[in-house]
């Protein structure tokens, strides 16, 4: 045997223990970078090394997040065995008894106050055999309505701007490959070099080949820093400021004629609404100068090819489906979209965040994009699960107000499985309160998360490592993770947890899966016909290939990258344009509450941070949460660099760093949302929705700041 050697070809070291590779896919966000993970086990010592691996995505480009993921995977605290609470402290018991105290704890809210006083809570991690699963496990093991997901914060508005603009809600129109074939491309409220940082390459290399970048964002970013004009919009204003660049686009006969005649309707009553709107009124309410919009106006309806891509900045607002549709607005009058270069984009967020949003964890939904209040589909699905579609729940709400309902009483019986809502809802004190209401509440997590505290039972998850299954990327590209590492022992895969409860509540036969493939294969069909189509999508060729698009409706469609070619997906097959007004209805500041707050990440966390702050390599320089602020409003507000301070609201407060920088509007400070308890920004913010998708308008709440010397 010849001398075994670690690390890469330019820097070999040799090594003479045992080696394994992993081959995944980073568990984080909507790109879904391909890796390597190699372990180099020596006298018990354990070593690691990540292999970024080439896929047409990522094109073999991993960032910080990813190199750093398999250390949550190690974490010394992982849960390995079922947790019960008694007299407030947790006891490790058996899967047995687990199950047993499950099924006894939901028969008995089930027969007291009926099955809807049960609530199901999912996650855009999920893969989508388990998103799936979970959906069909509320409707047919728990017979209830109540079943939503962290998404309803995230996509929201996004996906009902696309459903009712286009037919179809998949975040991107095009593949990433035609990013640089754009002239002109405008990134609005997102934060790609922080967020998604492997897609900036095909950012630059657009900007190389002459396109004019344009970036709408509160704050100066990494991404911003990209962008050939930064537009430093007040927060909450992106809806006028798109009204102020399409007056300017129609009045000056940049529209496209044909496009608008041929593939739209509803011109005529945005044309007349513009003519209403003033461009002085546009920059008094966006603090965005007319000579500014009027340069972006004229970049924009003069390229050739055009894409705009939105992200929560835009979205996570009260007005978010508004916004997003007239930023839409903006494509369809200039005819860009459909064709090379010239597309819309949601830029996803979570790993999952796309296939999540398509099988049924919503309140609203059954798989494949379907409605679960439309007789036809409610027939079909029914038929794919064998049961009578008199037994299938109605449509339930949507994530905060089930919340509301956990407050009132109403809903008694919760089950968690993959999120962390008293960090990441808004209006967290709520929240919370209503949380410790609950009869029976259930968190099923890789960690003791803060939601994880609150419950009753917490039952121990598989990683991204360990659990196989397909994620769909934020272009609607599906693809096969592998599960190359075995799970700790006494740890079961989400799916096979769904399927045991089923089993013990007496729905075994709807449950009967042994493997995820078998449930992708219940998916596939009951996806089949649906908007969100993954019939032609199997394992088999998922594995001979780089994943595939969906729409794919049979075993030989290649699926399909550009969409809206031809026509759209709506029943017309026409886009449909509406007039968005200028209005205002956000929570404004006072003498009480005089700044605007608004939320965001940072590179380096993820989300609630239950797993990035377990990772050594990623929490080592950022282990508390911050307030960026002006300089010389921190002056006006007596607060030094690096001093805590107190943020309030009219719902609640919470206690971080400052951090002074020119790179934030004066009116406005940002804090991250990766840090629970007092730290926790949620107990701040504001549990306002959009009315047409229920997102909370996390990106936007007054509120007041007070140096302190000690946290509280
Ligand atoms: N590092 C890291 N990456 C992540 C995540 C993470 O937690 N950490 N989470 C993943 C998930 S789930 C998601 S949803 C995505 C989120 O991705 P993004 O939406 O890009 O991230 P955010 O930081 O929430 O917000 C983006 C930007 O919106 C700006 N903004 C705030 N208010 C406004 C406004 O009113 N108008 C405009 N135009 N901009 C505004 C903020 O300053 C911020 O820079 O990232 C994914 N990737
Ligand atoms: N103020 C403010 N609040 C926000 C946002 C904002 O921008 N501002 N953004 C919102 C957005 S976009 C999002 S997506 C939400 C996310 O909010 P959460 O859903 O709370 O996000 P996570 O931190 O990902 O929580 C996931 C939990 O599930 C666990 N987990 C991870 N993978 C799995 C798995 O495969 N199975 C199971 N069972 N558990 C798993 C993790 O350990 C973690 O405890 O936060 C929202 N909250
Ligand atoms: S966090 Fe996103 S961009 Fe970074 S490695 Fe993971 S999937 Fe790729
Ligand atoms: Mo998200």
């Amino acid at each position: 045997m010849g001398e075994k050697y670690k690390g890469n070809k330019q820097n070999k070291i040799p090594f003479n223990g045992t080696k394994k590779e992993y081959h995944t896919q980073c568990p984080f966000c909507s790109v879904q970078c391909k890796m390597k993970l190699v372990e180099y086990e020596n006298h018990d010592q354990k070593e690691y090394e990540v292999i970024p691996v080439n896929n047409p995505a990522s094109e073999g480009r991993l960032c910080i997040k990813g190199r750093n993921a398999h250390q949550h995977v190690m974490a010394k605290d992982r849960i390995t065995q079922p947790l019960l609470k008694v007299n407030h402290e947790f006891v490790p018991i058996s899967w047995e008894k687990a199950l047993h105290i499950i099924k006894s704890k939901f028969t008995k809210i089930k027969q007291g106050e009926g099955n809807h006083a049960l609530g199901v809570y999912g996650g855009g991690s999920l893969t989508n055999e388990e998103a799936y699963l979970l959906g069909k496990f509320a409707r047919v093991a728990l017979q209830t309505k109540y079943i939503d997901y962290n998404g309803r914060f995230c996509m929201a508005a996004a996906s009902s701007a696309a459903q009712k603009t286009f037919g179809i809600d998949r975040g991107l129109t095009n593949g990433l490959d035609e990013i640089v074939q754009a002239r002109c491309i405008i990134l609005a409220g997102t934060n790609i070099a922080e967020c998604q940082p492997t897609l900036i390459p095909y950012f630059s290399k657009a900007k190389q080949r002459g396109a004019f970048i344009i970036a709408i964002d509160p704050r100066e970013t990494e991404t911003t820093a990209l962008a050939d004009l930064h537009l430093r919009i007040k927060p909450g204003t992106d809806a006028a400021l798109a009204n102020g660049i399409l007056k300017i686009i129609v009045d000056n006969e940049m529209v496209n004629q044909q496009f608008i005649q041929e593939r739209t309707n509803g011109y005529e009553s945005l044309k007349e609404h513009l003519a209403s709107v003033q461009l002085d009124q546009v920059e008094d309410i966006t603090g965005i100068s007319i000579d500014l919009i009027k340069q972006v106006a004229f970049k924009f309806g003069k390229a050739q090819t055009g894409m705009i891509f939105t992200a929560r900045g835009v979205e996570q607002q009260i007005d978010g489906t508004l916004a997003v549709r007239n930023f839409i607005n903006l494509l369809l009058v200039t005819g860009k979209i459909g064709r090379n270069g010239c597309g819309y984009g949601a830029i996803t967020g979570q790993g999952n965040g796309q296939g999540g949003r398509e099988h049924g964890q919503k309140a609203d939904q059954l798989p494949g994009f379907r409605c679960i209040e439309n007789p036809e589909h409610r027939a079909y699905i029914a038929k794919v699960w064998n049961i009578d579609e008199k037994n299938l729940p109605g449509k339930g709400v949507s994530a905060y107000e089930m919340m509301e309902k956990v407050h009132q009483g109403e809903i008694t019986g919760l089950f968690i499985m993959g999120s962390n809502p008293v960090v990441s809802n808004p209006n967290v004190n709520f929240v919370e309160e209503g949380l410790k209401k609950l009869k029976f509440l259930v968190v099923v997590d890789m960690f003791l998360s803060e939601t994880g505290r609150l419950a009753d039972l917490i039952l121990p998850t598989s990683s991204y490592l360990e659990n196989e299954g397909t994620m769909t990327n934020l272009e609607g590209r599906v693809t096969l993770r592998k599960a190359t590492k075995k799970p700790p022992r006494g740890v079961k895969h989400d799916w096979e947890i769904l399927c045991e409860i089923a089993r013990v509540l007496g729905k075994e036969k709807f449950f009967s899966f042994t493997s995820p493939e078998d449930i992708f294969n219940e998916l596939r069909v009951a996806s089949r016909g649906g908007k969100a189509d993954y019939y032609g999508i199997t394992y088999d060729r998922l594995t001979q290939s780089e994943g595939l698009f969906w729409p794919c409706r049979s075993l030989d469609d290649p699926g399909k990258a550009r969409l809206f070619e031809d026509s759209f997906a709506s029943i017309d097959g026409k886009a449909h344009i509406i007039p968005v007004l200028n209005e205002d209805k956000k929570e404004k500041t006072s003498d009480e509450f005089p700044l605007y707050l608004t939320t965001g990440r940072i590179l380096k966390h993820y989300l609630t941070g239950v797993q990035t702050r377990r990772s050594p390599q990623l929490n080592r320089d950022n282990n508390e949460s911050f307030l960026e602020i002006h300089p010389q409003t921190a002056e006006k507000f007596h607060i030094k660099d690096g001093a805590w301070v107190k943020l309030e609201s009219r719902r609640g407060s919470a206690t971080v760093r400052s951090k002074l920088t020119h790179r934030i509007r004066k009116d406005t400070v940002f804090v991250p949302i990766h840090w629970g308890d007092n730290q926790s920004i949620n107990r701040v913010t504001s549990q306002a929705l959009d009315p047409y998708c229920k997102i909370p308008g996390f990106k936007i709440c007054a509120v007041n700041i007070i140096p302190i010397d000690d946290p509280v």
